[in-house]
């Protein structure tokens, strides 16, 4: 039996610090009729879709971050977005600063959430590995302030039963965990997505620019085959305010190939129709978990958060 359904990625060229939201919105709408057009169901925006990649700054003042971050979804700058997609009938993923008041306090998020075809929000991610530091770092070339700037998400990774398949959900470095996608694997997931912003250099270590795009591509590969699922994998790419970051955004299948990839670092449409039966097989035979997995061997997965450290002991 086929299961057919047509899958775009929306790349996202550079977003600068002066750019307003009602202009990026006008740029995920043109993104999202161009994918209609195409015949796509589900469109993924990349992680923190409507704003430059802040967390590259140093901001000392409350308000200032609080500019970054969405304190409803939709806003109304983004309802415009909502109201198209609907209309059209494509369902879609967004990446973006999310500030809510919850259990008596402030907390912010780096947030995506999942809206259906027929326009309903049914579901929210919010990113559980955050990656970078807290304080300044003085000798780095530029900051990677998410551990500053955003609460570590407290919804785990839950699938949602959608109208047309199992779909779960991961933010940028979440990818680089095999943990992200085994809890996902377990559900059933038939489709990840995903946006990410990645600096093309590393702030920690000198590493060669074309490792950055190689680990990328790794970490989604390797997912999508040891979990039998399609990854839409999706960036904002090129140059904000003079920092790079890597495009590549690339439908993934089950087998771990590539099926469609961007080309540019601009704004950019990547489509392909996929059958989401392809799995079958991976799923019955390999990777049939039921059958194969041994979780009386992995207990130390959840026991311990790094070598030697036991759960808990560890500083964030
Ligand atoms: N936005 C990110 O999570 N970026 C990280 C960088 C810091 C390496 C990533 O994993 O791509």
């Amino acid at each position: 039996m086929n299961r057919k359904i047509i899958l775009a990625g929306a790349q996202l060229g550079p977003v600068q610090r002066s750019d307003s939201r009602r202009h990026v919105v006008e740029r995920l709408i043109s993104l999202v009729e161009d994918a209609a057009e195409k015949g796509a169901r589900w469109v993924v925006f990349p992680e923190l879709s409507l704003t430059t990649f802040f967390p590259r700054y140093w901001l000392d003042d409350d308000a200032e971050i609080d500019r970054f971050f969405e304190t409803e979804m939709p806003s109304p700058t983004t309802s415009a977005l909502f109201k198209r997609a609907r209309e059209l009938e494509v369902g879609f993923y967004l990446g973006y600063a999310e500030l809510v008041q919850e259990a008596g306090h402030k907390q912010r998020f780096n947030t995506a959430i999942l809206v259906d075809p027929m326009g309903r929000q049914i579901g929210k991610y919010r990113k559980v590995h955050l990656p970078g530091h807290l304080d300044y770092l003085p000798t780095a070339p530029f900051q990677h302030l998410e551990k500053r700037y955003f609460d570590v998400g407290d919804l785990g990774f839950p699938v949602w039963n959608t109208v047309d398949a199992k779909i779960g959900m991961c933010i940028c470095n979440d990818r680089r965990w095999p943990e992200t996608f085994r809890v996902m694997g377990l559900q059933g997931v038939e489709i990840v997505m995903l946006g990410y912003n990645t600096p093309s250099y590393n702030i920690y270590h000198e590493e060669q620019p074309h490792l950055r795009m190689f680990h990328n591509r790794l970490s989604v590969q390797a997912a999508a085959y040891q979990n039998a699922c399609w990854i839409i994998a999706v960036a904002k790419a090129g140059c904000e305010d003079a920092h790079a970051l890597i495009g590549g955004s690339c439908i993934v299948a089950p087998t771990g190939e590539i099926a469609a990839q961007a080309m540019t670092e601009k704004d950019e449409l990547i489509v392909f129709e996929a059958d989401l039966e392809l799995s079958s097989y991976i799923r019955n035979t390999v990777f049939d978990f039921a059958r194969h997995r041994r979780p009386e061997h992995y207990g130390l997965i959840v026991e311990r958060r790094g070598a030697g450290a036991l759960l808990g002991k560890l500083e964030s």
